[in-house]
């Protein structure tokens, strides 16, 4: 990039209503390069690799367009657009197919858990879906990838991917490192602690969503499932209350230790209160500012349409040196 200024991609898939897992793990963590180039992305190529009702995938695309400015990214200074707008990363998607190995698809843990899932669709587009995350990122030279932990296997990938392009045609992309924060890369469901808090999961007592009301996100947290022991500390067996202190440590900044020593002489009931006014606090600036950008859609679509024209400039600077490298007349 212009002056050697390092740049930041990541994508989030308009397939759902976004968790505080989405937020704790990756959106939040978006707005830590001030220095950098970034480049965030609504997702919708890859939200079609799962049926979608057309309407929803509409509304949603909108939705989580106003989620990345509400959660702080300023779009004069960061490249927000809609995937399907830049045809390049389709493009570019087909030819790293050509360099993906159909051994390392079938290695990656989310098509199998999907494919579980979805036993009646188990479609191309799904089984490819991580060359066409690698084109996303690779289309921009990027550096670095903030994402949760369970992003890190395509990343790896998309690594692998680059490099081998790379020692067959010589220098052309950057191969990326990913970004993973220590507290907060793997949120769990509030119902079955040991299950990833998922925006698809049916229970929606397992998940809190970002734009859950304060009523709502403190009744979750009451019902949470903890153990039968009482002491607020990590531990065999204790995965809800490890899960409701990562939640409590990423919105306070506060240790492991600060957290046992501030809860020592409080029962479960009072901690988890305590977690649900937090998460109310941190997320109560984004829902307000999300609802405000929601009732104009006219702002949202001019956003949407200088990102694509910035995000289009950047990538047919790759696409015409990567159709030069593959003898493309
Ligand atoms: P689904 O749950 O439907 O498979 P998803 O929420 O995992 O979808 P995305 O919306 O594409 O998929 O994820 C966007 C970002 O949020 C990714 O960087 C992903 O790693 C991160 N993320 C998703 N769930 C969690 C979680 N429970 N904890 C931490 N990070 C998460
Ligand atoms: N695969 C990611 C979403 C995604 C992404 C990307 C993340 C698509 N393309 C590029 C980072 C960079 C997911 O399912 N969470």
């Amino acid at each position: 990039m212009l002056n050697d200024q390092k740049v930041v991609f990541s994508g989030v898939q308009p397939s759902g209503n976004l968790t505080i897992g989405n937020y704790l793990g990756a959106m939040r963590n978006f707005s830590a390069f001030p220095d950098h180039k970034c480049f965030y992305c609504v997702v919708d190529l890859h939200a079609i690799t799962v049926r979608q009702v057309p309407a929803d995938l509409r509304r949603r695309t909108y939705e989580t367009l106003a989620l990345y400015i509400a959660s702080g990214l300023d779009p004069e200074k960061n490249v927000l657009f809609v995937q399907s707008h830049v045809p390049a990363h389709a493009e570019l998607g087909w030819i790293l197919d050509c360099y993906t190995m159909f051994g390392e698809l079938s290695r990656m843990t989310q098509f199998k858990d999907k494919s579980a899932h979805h036993a009646d669709n188990i479609n191309a587009g799904l089984f490819t879906y991580p060359s066409l995350m690698a084109a996303d990122i690779l289309l921009y030279q990027t550096d670095i990838v903030p994402v949760g932990i369970d992003q890190k296997q395509h990343l790896e990938l998309a690594r692998n991917i680059a490099a081998r392009f790379n020692g067959v045609h010589g220098e052309t992309f950057v191969v990326p490192e990913p970004y993973i924060p220590e507290t907060g890369m793997k949120i769990m469901s509030l119902a079955e602690p040991t299950a990833k808090m998922s925006k698809s999961d049916p229970n929606p007592n397992a998940v809190v969503y970002i734009l859950d009301d304060p009523d709502t996100i403190m009744r979750k947290f009451r019902r949470a499932v903890t153990d039968s022991d009482c002491t607020i500390c990590r531990g065999e067996g204790k995965e809800g209350i490890a899960n409701l202190m990562t939640i409590y440590s990423c919105c306070t900044g506060k240790s492991d230790e600060e957290i046992t020593a501030e809860f020592s002489s409080a029962g479960y009931g009072k901690f988890k209160e305590a977690v649900g006014e937090v998460v109310i606090e941190a997320l109560r600036p984004v829902r307000q500012e999300w609802t405000r950008l929601m009732a104009d859609k006219a702002y949202l679509e001019q956003v949407m349409k200088s990102g694509a024209e910035q995000a289009a400039y950047y990538a047919r600077k790759t696409m015409s040196k990567v159709r030069r490298k593959l003898g493309f007349v």
